[in-house]
């Protein structure tokens, strides 16, 4: 950078700085536009090839106002250096993108239903599903080890029936759900970081306990719950029933706290009584307290389930400690130092820093919960959520205002000690209405402050019209400088709420199915019963006067079996399918015309699906994935008798 832009862009620091504080007095008009290179004014460095190096000087020759910064563009057939996983909303998947590129790489269905792949259609994810086929994702997290991503499971919530699934990073699909028992409006999750331990589930609304019909419009018995799911497991190790709701989720880096943002600390059920107090709460877990009340038996039940449940509905309790924060809190994030806790406040233009240091001595009654607060910043209006950059500063979505503001925690704790220190380093606008902000790697030890994506609720007219129902748009800024640089605009459907920033090489997935998730012991057990080996044997089997079972291989391009006589109207027809290929990138299905059958197998993989025979007549089943030069002749002749 030249001795004339830096001088620049010193300049304007200072400007922002000062707008800064003119946005924490409430003159935010005035500092709308703050501060962060569009791609307009300052596209990234072009040509450069380099993928990851410093945009400024490798190529062509920037125009005068473009800061140096990272290169977003990864050309066709290179790879990116982040794994980004989106949370797919009311879709109910995971979806899977490429960063920086932002390309969509895959979606992972997870409580969806879903043609492609016949999730939700298939008999072991029938199973799991329990007959649902709608979920709605907000959050994904992976499972740690010693502070960082241990690349072995992807966990998501679903608030519509209030679910805790699990997806294998090695083969990016869904194998295990959990019914959330005793609540409603499973929101935020979080992983225990300092390994593979607890995964944390509030519950947003409050119900009765039970919620049986007993109680209805009594809203002073209504209770939310804190649950804890065995990350191994996936079964449901306890819950904590507070007075209030619960928000987003945190844990600290050593195991000893999990965190719960409660933005209805009034307990009404109508709008104006939730928003009517100045402060709620920020829940903290005392892990410890909790599982010594469980192992002690110290616990209540609630219904007919079997969950120990730990009442901690009394104000003062040694299980929750409530820390009053700024009114309506959001997001709760921990900075990657696992020092301090940092809650937005919403519905206040504040957040909130707690000091989780000092979180025992509040326990163990030595000091108030409120001393834990070492800075309260003015960060905008509507502040939803923190990312971190590693470098002490922290990244704060602003709903209201539409940026992200850049603040140095540090400085906004001597800020709040008296000191004349401003923290506020800049604001990037975003377009618009941002909800969830994150960074490379920021939920984890490691973060590197490079990417950050913003995921703006609204795009309006950032894109071709596409009627009513607009995408999303989720940013992505490069925050690798002091100023933030907005430099990607990405299009998404309804409605990614949350993702997380993974570097590539902590994420190893196999290209070649290593029959390891859990469905593989039912199709084990199908084939044990019935003498075959599932990747070398076809048969079909009639299992009574109107149930049979087949077994089929395929190897591209062609099934076993090209005919399949002798079923008869009004049959139960199962189809276990197996693909013998074990070629990268081979998927073969089997897709029966006229019967809403359709599933995906992969190299390697089994998958089975069961369905009705229809009226008598001839059907067509084939491979609905382009496998071969011959695909189209995949196929074979099912034929239905007369009963
Ligand atoms: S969130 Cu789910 S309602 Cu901020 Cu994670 Cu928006
Ligand atoms: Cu097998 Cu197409």
């Amino acid at each position: 950078m030249s001795k004339n832009e830096e001088a620049k862009n010193a300049g304007r620091r200072n400007f922002l700085r000062t707008s800064g504080v003119l946005g924490a007095s409430g003159v935010l008009g005035a500092t709308a536009l703050a501060g962060c290179g569009s791609q307009n004014q300052d596209p990234p460095g072009t040509g450069s090839g380099t993928g990851t190096g410093t945009g400024s000087g490798t190529g062509g020759t920037p125009p005068e106002t473009a800061p140096a910064g990272l290169n977003p563009h990864v050309e066709p057939g290179q790879l990116d250096e982040y794994y980004g996983f989106w949370s797919g909303g009311q879709s109910g998947e995971i979806r899977i993108l490429g960063v920086p590129s932002m390309r969509e790489l895959k979606r992972i269905p997870v409580f969806n239903r879903e043609s492609a792949t016949g999730h939700g259609a298939t008999d072991w994810t029938k199973q799991v599903m329990g007959g649902m086929h709608v979920g709605d994702t907000h959050h994904v997290h992976l499972s740690y080890n010693d502070g960082t991503y241990d690349g072995r499971y992807i966990y998501v919530n679903d608030k519509a029936n209030a679910r805790l699934a699990r997806v294998r990073c090695d083969v990016m699909e869904m194998d295990a759900m959990v019914e959330i028992p005793n609540s409603q409006g499973t929101h935020g999750i979080f992983p225990q970081r300092h390994r593979t331990g607890l995964v944390f589930c509030n519950s947003e609304f409050q119900i009765p306990t039970p919620n049986d019909g007993s109680v209805l419009d009594d809203p002073t018995q209504y209770y939310g719950l804190h649950t804890a799911v065995d990350g191994e497991t996936m079964e449901v190790r306890w819950q904590v029933k507070v007075p209030g709701n619960m928000d987003l989720a945190a844990t600290d880096y050593q195991g000893n706290y999990s965190f719960a943002t409660c933005y209805n600390s009034e307990r009404g059920v109508h709008l104006e009584e939730m928003m009517s107090a100045e402060r709620d709460w920020l829940y903290v877990f005392n892990l410890a307290e909790i599982q010594r009340a469980v192992d002690a038996g110290q616990t209540i039940r609630i219904g007919s389930s079997p969950v120990p449940v730990v009442d901690a509905t009394a104000d003062t309790n040694p299980f929750v400690m409530r820390i009053p924060v700024a009114k309506s809190p959001h997001g709760v994030n921990i900075d990657p130092t696992g020092h301090y806790a940092v809650v937005a406040g919403k519905l206040s233009p504040t957040g909130t820093v707690v000091d989780i240091t000092k979180i025992a001595d509040a326990f163990a009654g030595r000091i108030e919960p409120r001393e834990c607060v070492v800075a309260e910043p003015e960060l905008g209006l509507g502040p939803l959520h923190t990312a971190f950059d590693g470098r002490g500063n922290a990244y704060t979505s602003i709903f209201i205002d539409s940026n992200i503001t850049k603040w140095n925690i540090e400085n906004a704790i001597r800020a709040h000690a008296g000191e004349q220190v401003e923290y506020i380093v800049n604001r990037c606008d975003v377009q618009y209405q941002v909800g969830h902000t994150n960074a490379s790697m920021s939920e984890t030890r490691e973060a590197d402050g490079r990417w950050l994506i913003a995921l703006c609720k609204f795009s309006k007219d950032r894109f071709l019209n596409v009627g009513p129902h607009k995408p999303e748009n989720d940013q992505l800024i490069d925050i690798s400088g002091e100023t933030m640089r907005l430099v990607h605009d990405g299009p998404t459907f309804s409605e990614p709420h949350d993702c997380v920033v993974v570097r590539a090489d902590l994420i190893h997935p196999t290209s070649i199915q290593n029959r390891e998730a859990a469905r593989f012991r039912l199709y084990e057990q199908w084939a044990q019963e019935d003498g075959i080996n599932l990747l070398e044997d076809s048969r079909i089997i009639r299992k009574g006067p109107q149930d049979v079972r087949i077994y089929m291989t395929s190897r591209a391009p062609n099934f076993a079996l090209t005919e399949i006589p002798g079923i008869k109207t009004g049959d139960r027809v199962q189809i276990i399918c197996t693909n013998q290929d074990d070629v990268e990138d081979l998927s073969h299905g089997f897709c029966l015309s006229r019967h809403d059958v359709c599933m995906v197998v992969n190299p390697r993989d089994t998958n089975s699906i069961t369905f009705t025979a229809g009226a008598p007549g001839v059907y067509w089943y084939y491979c609905p994935w382009f496998c071969h030069a011959l695909h189209l002749e995949m196929r074979g002749r099912f034929f239905v008798e007369p009963r």
